[in-house]
């Protein structure tokens, strides 16, 4: 499987998923279609679903489109979350195959909307799976709380996405990682991991390169909303729960300017 990133608007990220043996091709959050399919086109690739993360016009504004373009694509996005142009409709834990060669597994990680899904994506190569995040998980944040409860982004973040394998890597819908890693440097300033992350991703947008993928076990060790489960992290916000230290570190960064 091939993995490719279309920079969209202003920091947004759509993504082409190719089944190499097929030819065969989903689509992430396709909100400038006209881009996407200039890359499907470039490698030959057939675009046969779309697969979106969430309902805000940034991801789903282009899947009317898309599917005037491609008679006969399949648009999914989550059962509660009012997609834009979806014709099929996704509940957690929902499979699709593309191209034979590629698994598709529905993630519900509710917060930033009410619908949000994740994608899980493996291949039947040896090579490590993906998980398509939206604005649920960003590399080193997370989306804002704008339809559910600090204890769902929980959820989402340190079960749902934090029960991956950790060789996952991650595509998020946003080049948010330099102000994330800001941010979570001032949550934990003797955090060398977020340190080191910080500088390599400043020398990857200064040579205009994308941040993305990180991985989930690399999430783990520097995304202070994805670490809300740990007593130290708790201690660091004055909290003693998770659900208690997400609100918190949601709170700080809402407010923080960096
Ligand atoms: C920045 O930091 O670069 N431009 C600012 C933040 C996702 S987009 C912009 C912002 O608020 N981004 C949103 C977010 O969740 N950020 C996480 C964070 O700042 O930590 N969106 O475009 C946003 O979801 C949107 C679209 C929102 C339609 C509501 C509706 Br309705
Ligand atoms: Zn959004």
């Amino acid at each position: 499987m091939k993995i490719l990133h279309i920079p969209c608007l202003e920091d947004n990220y759509a993504y082409l998923i190719l089944d190499e043996r097929s030819g065969e091709a989903a689509v992430v959050d396709p909100v400038e279609p006209e881009k996407v399919l200039q890359v499907a086109k470039e490698v030959g690739a057939d675009v046969k679903l779309v697969l979106t993360t969430h309902h805000h016009w940034d991801h789903a504004g282009g899947n009317d489109k898309i599917r005037q373009m491609v008679p006969g694509i399949k648009v999914f996005g989550g059962s509660i979350d009012n997609v834009r142009g979806c014709t099929n409709k996704l509940e957690n834990g929902d499979r699709l195959s593309l191209g034979g060669g590629v698994e598709i597994l529905a993630l519900h990680t509710p917060c930033h909307t009410k619908g949000h899904i994740s994608y899980f994506v493996s291949s039947k190569d040896e090579e490590p799976p993906a998980v398509f995040t939206g604005d649920t998980l960003f590399i080193a944040g997370c989306g804002k709380f704008f339809e559910g409860t600090a204890d769902q982004m929980y959820q989402s973040l340190c079960i749902t996405l934090g029960s991956l394998p950790k060789p996952t890597r991650v595509y998020c819908g946003h080049e948010y990682t330099v102000k994330n890693l800001q941010f979570a440097a001032t949550v934990e300033p003797e955090n060398v991991k977020i340190k080191e992350k910080l500088s390599w991703a400043s020398n990857q947008r200064r040579a205009k390169l994308p941040t993305i993928p990180s991985t989930i076990g690399e999430e783990h060790d520097i995304n202070p909303f994805m670490r809300a489960d740990l007593p130290e992290i708790q201690a660091k916000v004055g909290c003693s729960s998770p659900a208690e230290t997400m609100k918190e570190i949601r709170r700080l960064k809402d407010t923080w300017r960096g």
